[in-house]
């Protein structure tokens, strides 16, 4: 039989108590009862349980050298230079460094609390820039590492093209992203059988539109739309200023107001970072129902921004976070940057507690789990005109993180309490415990059982990595 018993548990509508979570052999839960009587024999949960965090936005390889870029090697270091030096490592990826590194990535993923990831994949093609023998190499390592690791994935191959606005060619070191509009509809045929057979969804990312030119970028959504009406589409977008002012130069229009004026925005969509945005942007973006891609520390680490999520939840706006340049692998701390760079901004405390949830932690990761399985594209649709709830409700994966309520940032206190000191009482070392990905344990005791393995890949492919770049 597949439940758990758990005292505090956090369903979509808030906290309970004396939870018993089942699930079936596909991983769905099939009933969430509150105020239940332990059964006999069923396991026990260590600690409260929370839904799991779908990570929303990644780029697997850069994990490689997080902490490399983080000395000054121009006057003034920007996100411009630092993508000089992100390029470079980009160049000397192989196939079997990519799936290790990978495979490690989610591991760590999975121990830190997210149990989903979105992979906007673009380095597609051999160090040369010439496609692989087979053309979906590096698209099935991931595949691969995802499964190996039991991380849910949604798979985002990257279409790019151009450099700039106005149809810019590559640049040289852009030649291993780059593919035809469709080739990159074939890719995605291809990859089909193998993304089914590991249930991973399959969708597609225009890199940024400094990338793809408006006729690749309508021709790729209706080819993709044609394969599967769902499917997500994540795109980056006014992520730096210089972007903003490049596109008003080639245009007249800004990043995200082109986007909704040019492409069919909805909640099929997920908008990477949007950091630049007007109050019309906002409010007009907010309003087509797509998420916002915010990836707090990696933002951080660029220099990129605040996103004004005040002003995004006044309009409904909907949210995710994601660990993107993995400079800080753990859920909880995107949500602790994520509230304090309000709270920076804005002078203000408890930022983004909402009026049905006073608590931080809670309001956060209730809204973050929602936003993050629109745009993963795993939420199961509820009956039509029903909006439906991600996390731990009938019907959704079992995607769940049971914290260690022994462990001495948590012991004694009340549940809620328990999560606010997870997220926000910054300790030494992780209070999660245990974590399913639809229904099978992947961490124990907070660790994966391939952890040592991978670590060990992760550091031999790393020093080759780097090595190679030299
Ligand atoms: C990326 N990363 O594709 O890895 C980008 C940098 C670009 C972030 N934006 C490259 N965080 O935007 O051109
Ligand atoms: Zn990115």
């Amino acid at each position: 039989m597949n439940q758990i018993f758990a005292a505090d548990v956090l369903l979509p509508t808030g906290w309970a108590r004396d939870v018993l979570i089942a699930w079936d052999g596909a991983g769905r839960i099939t009933a969430v009862t509150p105020g239940a009587q332990r059964p006999e024999g069923a396991a026990i949960a260590p600690g409260p349980v929370v839904p799991g965090m779908p990570n929303l936005h990644s780029h697997a390889f850069q994990r490689a050298f997080a902490g490399l870029t983080e000395y000054r090697g121009e006057s003034q270091d920007s996100f411009w230079s630092w993508r000089n030096l992100m390029y470079r490592f980009a160049a000397r990826i192989t196939p079997e460094s990519l799936e290790a590194i990978a495979t490690w990535l989610y591991v760590e993923m999975l121990e830190a609390g997210y149990t989903s990831v979105c992979e906007f994949h673009y380095v597609h093609h051999d160090q040369d820039g010439r496609p692989y023998a087979d053309d979906a190499t590096l698209s099935l390592a991931l595949l691969r590492a995802a499964q190996r690791a039991g991380i849910g994935i949604t798979l985002l191959p990257v279409l790019y093209q151009t450099s700039g606005f106005g149809a810019k060619p590559p640049r040289a070191d852009q030649a291993r992203f780059i593919r035809s509009t469709d080739n990159m509809l074939s890719l995605l045929e291809r990859l089909a059988p193998a993304a089914q057979a590991q249930a991973a969804v399959l969708g597609l990312a225009p890199h940024s539109l400094r990338a793809v030119p408006p006729d690749s970028l309508a021709a790729a959504v209706q080819g993709l739309t044609a394969l599967n009406p769902r499917a997500p589409i994540h795109i980056h977008i006014a992520e730096q200023t210089q972007e903003v002012e490049d596109c008003i130069a080639w245009s007249g229009q800004r990043p995200v107001q082109w986007l909704l004026e040019h492409a069919p925005v909805d909640e099929r969509w997920c908008l990477v970072h949007a950091t630049h945005m007007t109050q019309q942007e906002y409010q007009d973006a907010a309003r087509t129902g797509a998420v916002a891609g915010i990836c707090p520390t990696t933002e951080a680490n660029l220099g990129d921004g605040i996103f004004d999520m005040p002003l995004w939840l006044q309009h409904g706006g909907r949210w995710g976070v994601g660990s993107d340049s993995h400079a800080c692998v753990n859920a909880a701390e995107e949500l602790l940057m994520l509230e304090y760079g309000q709270r920076l901004s804005l002078r203000q405390r408890n930022v983004l507690a909402s009026a049905s949830q006073a608590e931080v932690a809670t309001a956060m990761t209730l809204q973050a789990v929602q936003g993050g399985a629109q745009a993963s594209g795993r939420t199961v649709g509820g009956p039509a005109g029903l909006a439906c709830l991600a996390g731990l409700a009938v019907g959704q994966q079992a995607d769940m993180v049971a914290l260690d309520a022994q462990h001495v940032a948590l012991a004694g206190l009340p549940g809620p309490s328990m999560l606010s000191s997870h997220v926000f009482g910054s300790h030494r070392t992780s209070a999660i415990d245990s974590l399913w990905v639809g229904g099978v344990q992947r961490v124990a005791a907070g660790r994966h059982a391939l952890h040592d393995t991978a670590a060990q890949a992760f550091v031999a492919a790393r020093s080759t990595t780097i090595a190679a770049a030299d």
